[in-house]
């Protein structure tokens, strides 16, 4: 059995998708998932150019050395692009041979270790009010964990909180805008920091100390910010405390692991294990926050998990919308496969969505299973995609009051 075709497949169904469809010389079809956001038709072109002229004729069952191969073979290592190109890859190869075994990814991982993989919802709120209804939502929707963002006084629009939902539409299915240029927003850490403790007491007086809470800070505070967030929310015994220092510096994690006992989680933007070579080591987190798709695929992920198990962190994929069904398969079969798995996020695709991606997961009593389907469990339609065309879209860039730009 040889690789004999590699298409690339871009679809817009409310937000824009990239993924790689190889066909082998037997019919059996393989998906991967290559979306980056506000930034996908690099990955396309990564892709379409410079691997799909390779991959063809060569042996579908060779994962390993096929990412060797992209990785090694490229020279230039690393970088969310090149990434997210071989994860496609890799999650291709991964469901071809799971369809040609008739056996579930999870499978062919070592086997399932727990009924399913916890997820976490988003909920928001621009007030407290908003916040707790959302909450109570997310609750009835079957939700065992939630993510706690809200509004700052003071500030607009702000990370995480879902403009519209007072209209009834719970999530920014694309916070990357429709616009020729990104969308500005303003961002005053003072106001934050001030703002958040009086949040989470409120939540925990409304909800009990038992439901788990999580926060992103997204990237937003200094070292010595992050430990007076940390330490400020202790008495509420958060499950994590996501991204709270930028994910260049690794070493800044020292500084905040060594003054506060709150969970923390860091990741989403890295591709690499070496991205967490010294937060593993010296153990300065607690959950790997990469996705499968822009951290190399399902074969890079499985071994930074096992890494990461020798130190007891444990993991906590990046499961936004803007990672497509396809990849949100793949990091559920290694969710209920690896032992230190933590907990999932989980916002639901749009119907939409949806439609262009048949998927065989599901979502019962707060945990996600990627089902029995043989190989990822996730069809494409191609009629359906071909209807939604690729719109330029650009992630916000944020502000400080004085105009100068922060990390969004
Ligand atoms: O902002 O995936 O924890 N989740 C996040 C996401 C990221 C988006 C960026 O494309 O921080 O919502
Ligand atoms: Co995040």
């Amino acid at each position: 059995m040889t690789i004999e075709s590699a298409e690339v497949v871009v679809t817009s169904p409310g937000r824009n998708f990239v993924t790689l469809r190889l066909t082998t010389s037997e019919g059996v079809v393989g998906l991967g998932d290559a979306t980056l956001n506000g930034r996908e038709l690099a990955a396309a072109s990564y892709l379409r150019d410079h691997v799909a002229p390779l991959l063809v004729g060569r042996d579908p069952h060779a994962i390993e050395d096929t990412w060797q191969y992209l990785y090694r073979g490229a020279y230039w290592r690393r970088g969310p692009v090149t990434m997210a190109a071989i994860a496609a890859v890799d999650m291709a190869l991964w469901d071809i041979k799971g369809k040609v075994a008739g056996l579930p990814v999870y499978q062919l991982l070592g086997g399932r270790s727990r009924r399913g993989a916890l997820a976490y919802g988003h909920a928001s709120g621009t007030t407290v009010e908003a916040l707790v209804t959302s909450i109570h939502n997310h609750l009835d929707e079957g939700f065992r964990a939630i993510r706690v963002q809200s509004g700052v006084p003071g500030l607009g629009k702000v990370y995480g909180v879902g403009h519209d939902q007072a209209r009834g539409q719970k999530y920014d299915y694309e916070p990357a805008g429709r616009t020729a240029a990104p969308v500005e927003e303003t961002w005053d850490t003072a106001a934050y920091l001030r703002h958040v403790p009086g949040v989470f007491e409120a939540v925990r007086s409304e909800f009990g100390p038992e439901l788990p809470l999580l926060h992103d800070a997204h990237h937003r505070l200094t070292p010595n910010q992050a430990a007076q967030l940390g330490r400020s929310l202790e008495p509420y015994d958060l499950f994590w405390l996501e991204d709270c220092t930028p994910g260049e510096n690794q070493e800044a994690l020292r500084r905040v692991r060594s003054q506060t006992t709150t969970p923390l989680a860091i990741g989403e933007v890295f591709n690499s294990v070496h991205d967490y070579q010294t937060l593993i080591t010296e153990q300065l987190i607690d959950f790997v926050r990469s996705s499968v798709t822009h951290a190399g695929g399902i074969t890079a992920v499985r071994k930074l998990m096992d890494f990461a198990a020798i130190y007891q962190v444990r993991s906590g994929f990046h499961g936004p919308t803007d990672v497509s069904p396809v990849g949100m398969a793949a990091a559920l079969h290694l969710d209920v496969a690896i032992h230190n798995f933590g907990i999932q996020e989980y916002m639901p695709h749009s119907a939409q969505t949806l439609d262009v991606f048949r998927c065989g997961y599901s979502f019962v009593d707060g945990l996600l299973d990627p089902g029995e389907a043989p190989g990822l469990g996730v069809e494409l339609d191609l009629e359906a995609a071909a209807a939604f065309e690729y719109t330029p879209a650009y992630l916000p860039v944020n502000r400080l009051r004085d105009g100068t730009i922060h990390d969004w």
